[in-house]
């Protein structure tokens, strides 16, 4: 079984994408994707004028706002509350690796320095201070790694071939040129790469707008991409397409559901890739940018065991939060975040560095592993049978011997037995069973 996981863990990080036949990854990007995989928990952001409204960031859409009318909260953006060190030390307390940042969503407004256009942060408001450029440095202070979603989708430039969404935010109409809008974008993601060095991934959101045209759509992707490696070959290009990555795409992504699952409806036919890091999204509450509304936050205990699961796939999970117009974290959030710190500072190796482990998911819950250790994650712990002192964990055994099983968040060793028939039998005293996840280190 360790055989099998490792050979799983040197697959994920050095083998060509599916689907990538003329990509060669550098050696620089294969150890980029190694080090994405070593942190399984990033904390993704979605914070722009938008959260002026605290209606989502679909608003200028989902609203039928006028852009020009819409584009008046610049004059008034002020998150006098932000400070990068301070989400840097949230996030790195919750035990994240990384962050992914949106430096433009569909709304088109830049969270930074750019030559293309004023509508940006630092030159359109009375903020006036680069977001991106305070974050990467937070970042590369902090050590978590950034990287910078951007949409390749936009609701208000002329050029921009209108898709399916951001129809009624009155543009002109007549001037759509693809050419002038992909030189736009290029201009912008080498702004992105060369003012924030920092920055590890991109992060590409918005290919669906055009899903359903008559002639395909060609969004000239592996060109985007092979000019993204010229000027960073180690960054990594993720593109939350809901489909089978293309060429020249270093991870995948999952939005809203982990890999194999399609609850949300966007991973139809998504197979999970065996050969490239894999992520999947989703949100505390319900929503991607601050929702004033929306107070429907999922549990801190609902969230590690996520991250539980997601790991137990081999798979990173991007857990989101929608800063408000200040710049402050919704309190929620900020709970939920120190909710999943002390879990992880307890339990981070059992998450941290695992691969799949090879065994299937039991009734109890799932398990992860890494090089030396097995690690059972007891998450429905209503599903073992109770002698009334002990829950009894059995499970399908035909590993190595076993040498102990310890409780991961005091280092008590449990009693086990594996029988002649291979079972693999632990019992759990009642007391020791913990409320998120008792997560069970077996050596062998
Ligand atoms: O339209 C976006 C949405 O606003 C959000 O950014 C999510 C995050 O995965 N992606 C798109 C929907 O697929």
């Amino acid at each position: 079984m360790m055989r099998r996981i490792l050979i799983l863990l040197l697959l994920s990080c050095s083998v060509l994408s599916v689907g990538a036949q003329g990509y060669v990854p550098t050696e620089s990007n294969l150890a980029a994707r190694k080090e994405f995989t070593q942190k399984r928990l990033g904390i993704f952001i979605h914070w722009g004028l938008y959260a002026s409204y605290a209606q989502g960031e679909w608003y200028l859409h989902l609203g039928e706002l006028n852009k020009d009318e819409y584009a008046k909260a610049a004059a008034s953006f002020n998150p006098v509350n932000f400070n990068a060190d301070e989400w840097v030390a949230a996030f790195k307390d919750a035990g994240a690796g990384y962050m992914t940042f949106t430096s433009r969503h569909h709304d088109g407004f830049s969270m930074f320095k750019t030559a293309t256009s004023t509508y940006n942060v630092v030159d359109g408001t009375p903020f006036g201070r680069d977001i991106v450029g305070e974050l990467e440095k937070a970042c590369k202070e902090g050590g978590i790694r950034l990287h910078l979603y951007y949409s390749v989708l936009d609701w208000i430039r002329e050029d921009y071939p209108i898709g399916e969404s951001g129809k009624k935010t009155g543009r002109k109409g007549g001037q759509e040129n693809y050419d002038s809008y992909f030189r736009f974008m290029e201009t912008q993601v080498k702004e992105l790469l060369t003012q924030y060095p920092y920055t590890g991934g991109l992060w590409f959101d918005g290919i669906w707008d055009h899903k359903r045209d008559q002639i395909p759509f060609d969004w000239r992707m592996p060109e985007f991409y092979r000019y993204i490696h010229a000027i960073k070959p180690d960054c990594l290009i993720g593109n939350n397409h809901h489909i089978t990555p293309f060429e020249g795409e270093d991870f995948q992504m999952f939005e809203r559901d982990l890999p194999g699952q399609n609850t949300a409806g966007y991973s139809e036919g998504q197979e999970m890739s065996t050969v490239m890091p894999v992520e999947m999204c989703q949100t505390m509450n319900k929503s991607w940018g601050y929702t004033v509304k929306d107070l429907n936050y999922k549990s801190t205990a609902d969230l590690v065991r996520l991250l539980v699961k997601a790991a137990s796939k081999g798979c990173n999970l991007l857990l989101n939060i929608g800063p408000q117009a200040d710049g402050s974290i919704p309190w929620q959030s900020a709970e939920r975040l120190k909710g999943i710190g002390a879990w992880m500072r307890t339990h981070a190796r059992s998450v941290d560095g695992t691969g799949i482990s090879g065994l299937p998911e039991q009734g109890w819950g799932v398990t992860t592993a890494n090089a030396e250790s097995l690690f059972l994650h007891v998450i429905a712990p209503e599903a073992l049978p109770t002698n009334g002192k002990e829950a009894i964990l059995t499970m399908g055994w035909d590993g190595p011997k076993v040498k102990t099983v310890k409780v991961v968040s005091t280092s008590v060793l449990l009693p086990c037995t594996v029988s002649k028939d291979g079972f693999l039998t632990v019992r759990i005293p009642q007391e020791m069973v913990e409320e998120i996840d008792t997560v069970l280190e077996v050596t062998r």
